[in-house]
């Protein structure tokens, strides 16, 4: 089985315990300090999952560069990989922004997935307005990833070798290539693609294949004949560009049927567009999407991992082509974190999030140190929508855990309950602002994360 889960440049596990260990550390130094949440990319390797964005090279310094590095153990380029990008003229290749990418990547310590080397758009215009005869057409492609997947060779840990070949009714699309060289540039695509680079995985990438319907059925069809042929093919990307609220009742089964075939999923391009302004009942049903697309995810063993489309609204495709629509990542603007990324770290298991229609605030609740009697909690609430006041936020330890300390914050525990209302100085959230208390308890056997509600005192 070709799996690109071996790969990994880091151990995620023992990165994320050496982060939790000097983030512990941090807060017996300095208890009030505000120490980070855990990073989605440890989170996600310690289930044995990728956690991805794409990301614009010309953006990878200063916050955003801080933030692809620190949350992501996989990027795509945006558009740095296409041809129009890397063959604006034919023969005069230009590869510094992809190579930005990968070596943005390699310095992270992250993966690389490669898009794409066949699609009907964006192609520079001598190729699209070219005229050709399909044996020219022929060299013109081999050509093309020949000199694109051998660039960069053993150093992609997966292609997204053909992009969007279906329309909705599941027939081919027309494009440059399927009227030029029929069904087959795809198998001779993934065969090239697999001369050109054998250690990267194979896929095909599409939208609107997410849930079970006639694209996806066009899709699965394909992928059974290409593997009958003894066709390269390792996986299938879902594209996911949803609509609030409407994440496909089918994703999870559908993820399940291309896995039974024997190929690896990816969410490949994630993001929830909603009609703006967004509101906190609009970001609560956004974090509610994204942790049933993360939860089918994680729910499938060859689904590899979920990568989102840009993970700040301040790039996102969305409001150039949809007008009136965005806010579809999970940062907001200005990069602070929205519900949808405390659900994403929520469906990786690392903090939990509720979402609370009352408040349109959530509460990210995770382990930042333990040892072997005690551990250090911490409790983030953040608000998106809507400013809370006099907050309280509850929950139930499952496994006898005592607290024996909290800072800002006052809490108390009764049984198993523990309620912790806010200090005399952090009882407002503002409106996309965060407050972060802290505790220490005892434990015992083991100590499982609780689900944590949020309230307002009397
Ligand atoms: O359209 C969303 C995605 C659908 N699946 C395939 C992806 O490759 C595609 O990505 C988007 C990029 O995020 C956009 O940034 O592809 C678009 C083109 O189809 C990209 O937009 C284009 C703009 O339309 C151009 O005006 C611009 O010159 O990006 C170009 C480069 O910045």
């Amino acid at each position: 089985m070709r799996s690109t889960r071996p790969r990994f440049l880091r151990s995620g596990l023992v990165s994320a315990l050496t982060g939790l260990t000097a983030l512990g550390a941090l807060l017996f130094a300095a208890p009030g300090a505000q120490a980070a949440d855990t990073p989605l990319r440890d989170l996600a390797a310690a289930k044995g999952k990728l956690i991805g964005s794409a990301v614009n090279p010309a953006k990878l310094t200063g916050t955003y560069g801080d933030i692809a590095g620190r949350e992501f153990n996989t990027v795509t380029p945006d558009n740095a990989m296409k041809w129009e990008s890397v063959e604006p003229s034919r023969g005069t290749y230009n590869w510094g922004p992809a190579d930005q990418v990968v070596a943005f990547a390699a310095a992270h310590g992250q993966q690389v997935r490669g898009h794409t080397l066949v699609w009907h758009s964006q192609n520079p215009g001598w190729l699209a307005n070219g005229s050709w005869t399909p044996a020219q057409l022929s060299t013109i492609l081999q050509d093309h990833i020949a000199a694109e997947a051998g660039r960069y060779k053993g150093r992609i840990a997966a292609w997204d070798v053909v992009n969007e070949p279906f329309n909705e009714d599941g027939t081919y699309r027309s494009s440059i290539w399927y009227n030029g060289l029929g069904q087959d540039y795809i198998a001779n695509a993934l065969t090239w693609a697999r001369a050109a680079d054998p250690s990267a995985e194979l896929y095909i990438n599409d939208y609107n294949v997410e849930g079970v319907n006639a694209k996806s059925t066009a899709l699965y069809n394909l992928v059974r004949s290409l593997k009958q042929r003894g066709v390269p093919i390792d996986g299938v990307g879902l594209q996911a560009h949803l609509i609030l609220g409407q994440v496909p009742a089918t994703l999870q089964q559908n993820i399940q049927r291309f896995a039974d075939l024997g190929v690896d999923v990816a969410i490949t391009e994630l993001d929830v567009r909603m009609q703006l302004p967004s509101t906190s009942a609009k970001l609560t049903q956004q974090a509610a999407d994204y942790k049933a697309v993360a939860d089918a995810c994680v729910a499938v063993a060859r689904c590899v991992g979920v990568t989102v489309w840009g993970f700040t609204d301040s790039d996102s495709w969305v409001p150039d082509v949809f007008s009136g629509y965005g806010a579809a990542t999970p940062y907001d603007e200005a990069f602070a974190p929205k519900p949808a990324y405390h659900a994403i770290a929520g469906s990786l298991g690392g903090t939990t999030t509720p979402p609370d229609p009352g408040t349109g605030c959530t509460a990210a609740y995770s382990v930042v140190n333990q040892w072997n009697s005690g551990f250090t909690g911490q409790v983030r609430i953040s608000c998106a929508g809507a400013a809370l006041s006099s907050w309280k936020a509850t929950w139930t330890f499952g496994a006898g855990q005592t607290l024996t300390q909290a800072w800002n914050a006052d809490c108390t525990q009764s049984g198993a309950a523990v309620t912790c209302t806010n200090a005399s100085y952090n009882g407002t959230v503002p409106d996309g602002g965060s407050v972060t208390f802290g505790f220490n308890a005892s434990w015992n056997g083991s100590n499982p994360v609780p689900v944590v509600t949020l309230g307002r005192t009397p």
